[in-house]
């Protein structure tokens, strides 16, 4: 078994983005380019000789190749053990969680998230530190410099390594360990949440079901929901993992998850639906015949983490994404505890976690989580859901309606703007900060704008400054509108554009969102000039 160094130059763009660095399946396939990417990882992550490194993924296609050339690497590189899930599987929460459990050196986490799987589709990786969280900008941006400048890579010739059983191989001075997925992660979800009361709850009259769009969460949720707290077999529904999820999108939402939501919208609705997305980081939430917002979901976790025994000393503060709806933001002023802005992305929410500043987060792109791990985490949020629900014993549309007559509703919508051509939105977004001293003190219908700003954050921990993260234009009334570019996209660019709107007298929570948000709508598409730079007039998914 012998190191070999292979000389190599750099790929370009091996930048990571808002989730590390995704590409289509043929760009890892070139020889040399993931060898590039996890070497330049291993190059800068400091002295990890000796240490354990956590490495899984979402079982997409390539997971398996990608996952025999890190191990390899590893060895070659001086990690002492590598702790790997059984056939390369792990989900993001529960990598972040077996990173912390073990107190591993960090981990290498495969996944294009909600992206589609397969030879034509994407792939992805991500280094996590060893709280178990996203590497912070200063690591990533030291992999992306070393990208551009490396050289040569280690390897060690060896046969691929056996992973489709639990135990234990040596290669060369280093231990591979296949784990099981499911169980470390298991444990944790039954330290939390009072499974006794949710088991009670699924045996009653109450109906769930969850959709695991064929990713990974299959498993994770068949062994949870169905074993362990006896729902009936076919809870979960797609519960079968493949490597091209199906040849779906595996993305939460009301467009992607489409068979749970025409059975939530149905005839028979179950109680209570819930999807988890490609790596199992996101959540949908529904009622029978409806829709929770993921805005809304972790204003109401905050609300009602006292229930739960995992939260019952209260929580310390919690933490949102810029764009995601100011919802939560009331809760935590009537709760007393701080409340941060970050920039969009996961990464921003570990120093806070880190520094017992937030127990909570989310963002608005379906992502919700706490402290008990450092990656957003869909079952979790299930979980979280359910707990509420077998404490409370009301609908899910009691639950949230009861919570807008308490703090207010914040009317929002997500409208994505996929496959734009680049540069066009590009263009756009310059135009929009060419505009940022014009805009003030124009009105819009009722509303009049009051300032615009390109969203910059100061991290209160480490003091390292975010600029750049999304155009905003806040009107007087409170509402705004936020304009900005997709971090995760692998085709043209994604225009995002968040509208939000607060309305207080509970005789006006009754409307539909692009309704009650249709002014701030037309005047996103005034202010932007959308159709004029972009060529497109309507959304291709509306949240
Ligand atoms: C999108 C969402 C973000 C999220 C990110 C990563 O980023 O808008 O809120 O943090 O995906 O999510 P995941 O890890 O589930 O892929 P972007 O940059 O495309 O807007």
């Amino acid at each position: 078994m012998a190191v070999i160094i292979k000389s190599t130059t750099p790929f370009e763009g091996q930048r990571p983005g808002t989730s590390g660095l995704r590409k289509k399946v043929k760009v890892f396939q070139q020889p040399g380019y993931l060898e590039n990417f996890v070497q330049s990882v291993y190059d800068v992550i400091g002295d990890f000789s000796g240490s354990t490194l956590v490495v899984g993924g979402d079982g997409r296609y390539y997971n398996k190749e990608a996952i025999q050339i890190i191990l390899k690497m590893a060895a070659a590189n001086g990690f002492g053990r590598v702790l790997v899930g059984r056939d390369g599987i792990l989900s993001t929460p529960a990598a972040s969680c077996v990173i912390r459990k073990y107190e591993a050196y960090g981990g290498l986490i495969l996944s294009a998230s909600h992206n589609p799987a397969g030879p034509d589709e994407d792939f992805g990786i991500k280094y996590n530190i060893g709280s178990g969280g996203p590497a912070p900008e200063g690591v990533t941006e030291a992999i992306f410099a070393r990208t551009e400048n490396i050289s040569e890579y280690k390897i060690l010739e060896v046969d691929d390594i056996a992973l489709e059983k639990i135990g234990v191989t040596q290669i060369g001075e280093m231990q591979v360990e296949v784990i099981d997925p499911v169980t470390d992660y298991a444990e944790l979800m039954q330290s939390i949440f009072d499974f006794d009361a949710i088991r009670e709850l699924l045996s009653g009259d109450f109906r769930m079901a969850f959709d695991a769009m064929h990713a990974v969460t299959g498993p994770y949720a068949r062994v949870i929901l169905e074993e362990m707290l006896g729902a009936p077999d076919g809870t979960v529904i797609n519960g079968i993992a493949m490597d091209d999820f199906g040849g779906g999108h595996p993305d939460p939402n009301l467009t992607y998850a489409e068979e749970l939501v025409d059975m939530m919208y149905g005839e028979h609705a179950p109680d209570f639906g819930a999807a988890s997305d490609g790596d199992g980081d996101r959540n949908m939430i529904l009622g029978s015949h409806f829709f929770v917002t993921p805005s809304d979901s972790l204003a109401i976790l905050a609300a009602n983490a006292r229930l739960i025994p995992g939260y019952t000393d209260g929580i310390a503060g919690v933490a949102r994404s810029m764009p995601t709806s100011a919802a939560v933001d009331r809760v935590a002023e009537r709760l007393g505890i701080d409340c941060y802005e970050t920039p969009t992305g996961w990464k921003f929410f570990g120093n806070l976690m880190d520094a017992d500043k937030v127990t909570l987060c989310g963002e608005e792109s379906f992502g919700t989580g706490s402290s008990h791990v450092r990656e957003k985490d869909g079952p979790w949020a299930v979980l979280f859901w359910l707990n509420i629900l077998a404490v409370r014993r009301v609908s899910v549309e009691e639950i949230v309606k009861e919570h807008w007559m308490l703090y207010g509703r914040n009317y929002y919508s997500r409208h994505d703007y996929e496959g734009v051509d680049a540069v066009a939105a590009e263009e756009m977004m310059a135009y929009l900060r060419s505009r940022f001293e014009k805009l003030p003190g124009n009105n819009f219908g009722e509303r009049i704008v009051k300032a615009c700003d390109d969203f910059s954050y100061t991290d209160p921990v480490d003091q390292s400054v975010s600029s750049g993260q999304g155009i905003r234009v806040l009107f007087e009334d409170g509402s705004r509108i936020v304009f900005r570019l997709s971090g995760t996209g692998t085709e043209g660019a994604t225009v995002r554009i968040y509208i939000e709107s607060f309305e207080h007298d509970p005789e006006r929570h009754g409307m539909d969102a692009q309704e009650a948000l249709s002014d701030l709508i037309e005047a996103a598409a005034i202010i932007s000039r959308l159709q004029e730079f972009t060529g497109r007039s309507e959304p291709t998914v509306i949240t």
